[in-house]
């Protein structure tokens, strides 16, 4: 993520990666503050055997897109709800990359780091079975509370 400003959002990217046991980091590497370090980091990703990238940042939200550039490990992006855009500024700076490196962008906030989780999974799925298990058991239950959820109103 871009600032640690970001993590009560992507904490919930984290949630479901751990709820998953899907090994997995959390780091703080920032394209403008230290740009040095985001290269290095993107570079080095694909030799340290990290599989997919979520980069979540805000505002004029250019980490996703500059990973996505150094690094050919699909890169999901979470827009973080900015305070004075509401976070349209994030998802627009992330999901309007120009054809030729794509970042695959979520929803704005909570929602979208919780689905760039599961989106992880997903792809991580397909090349684990022990994991496709435990991701459609997580869907399965999901789907189970909401059909056994008491009726909010019957008369
Ligand atoms: C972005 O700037 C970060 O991703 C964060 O969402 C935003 C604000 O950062 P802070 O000023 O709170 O560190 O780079």
């Amino acid at each position: 993520m871009g600032s640690r400003s970001d993590w009560e959002t992507m904490a919930h990217a984290v949630q479901v990666l751990s709820d998953l046991k899907i090994p997995h980091e959390a780091r703080v590497v920032s394209a403008h503050r230290t740009p040095d370090l985001l290269f290095e980091y993107a570079e080095q990703a694909e030799a340290r055997g990290i599989k997919v990238i979520i980069a979540g940042a805000g505002g004029a939200a250019h980490l996703p897109g500059m990973c996505a550039a150094k690094t050919q490990l699909p890169v999901l992006g979470v827009p973080v709800q900015s305070k004075a855009l509401n976070g349209l500024d994030s998802l627009l700076s992330i999901v309007q990359m120009p054809a030729g490196i794509p970042v695959a962008t979520l929803a704005i906030g909570k929602a979208g780091a919780s689905n760039a989780g599961l989106l992880a999974a997903a792809i991580l799925a397909t090349t684990d079975k022990a994991l496709a298990k435990r991701l459609a058991a997580f869907r399965a239950q999901q789907t189970a509370k909401v059909l056994n959820d008491e009726p909010l109103q019957q008369s």
